[in-house]
């Protein structure tokens, strides 16, 4: 099943990720969404139940399970370059939720995925096919966005082969990240819905929400 398109794979190949739309069913996300709050024994409406600046958790859940729908799946499927047997939906999902803050927003740190020392994830081959953040809600301007450096997994994978004995492990390309010029971070705002596919060397960050709702998202790793 091709779900994307040529464009949509073409800019995932330059840009290191693709913002998708279309990939979830309205009333799917909605009982998603419901689902999270529930999850977490918060209320929407009641600010005093909503909890501190970010919740990072698993939750295994059949309304979380079913945004990762079969177009999810094949879309991830396809930015992979593998076979769609092999993206089964998942029974649940990590989440991170980034609750309102007081403060001046911020990104939080760029980095790479899989690279903790202790995990010692190699570089190559991919220690992830692609990473996926779909987002229960709407999000807005400094409320909790995903920034990416567009481009930077060429420059990082560039990086990674220069020196393959130095940055044989991710945690060893992370902590230079700094040393090459990412370029200027963007701010991904979306809606309800979206999905956001990043590539496993793609420099990215959560970011501090200073809005006034939550940002809640799904964040799988294939
Ligand atoms: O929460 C986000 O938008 C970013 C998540 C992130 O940085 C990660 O999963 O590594």
């Amino acid at each position: 099943m091709r779900i994307l398109t040529d464009e949509q794979i073409h800019f995932y190949e330059q840009n290191g990720y693709v913002l998708t739309s279309g990939l979830i069913e309205d009333s799917v996300i909605q009982s998603g969404e419901k689902a999270m709050w529930r999850l977490m024994g918060a209320d929407p409406t009641d600010k005093s139940s909503w909890t501190a600046a970010t919740l990072a958790k698993g939750f295994s859940d059949p309304d979380i399970s079913a945004c990762f729908t079969a177009k999810v799946r094949a879309a991830a499927a396809q930015l992979a370059q593998e076979a769609i047997s092999n993206f089964p939906q998942p029974e649940g999902s990590f989440v991170i939720n980034v609750f309102p803050q007081a403060g001046e927003w911020k990104p939080q740190g760029m980095h790479i995925d899989h690279a903790i020392r202790s995990d010692d994830y190699s570089v190559f081959p991919r220690p992830l096919r692609v990473a996926s953040i779909t987002y229960l809600n709407d999000v807005n301007i400094h409320s909790g966005g995903t920034m990416v450096c567009p481009g930077s997994h060429k420059k990082i994978e560039a990086l990674a082969k220069s020196d393959p004995a130095r940055y044989e492990k991710m945690w060893q390309l992370n902590e230079e990240l700094n040393s090459i010029g990412l370029g200027e971070p963007l701010e991904l705002l979306g809606n309800q819905g979206d999905v956001l596919f990043y590539h496993y060397l793609t420099a990215h960050s959560g970011s501090m929400n200073v809005g006034n709702y939550p940002r809640l998202a799904l964040v799988h790793k294939w």
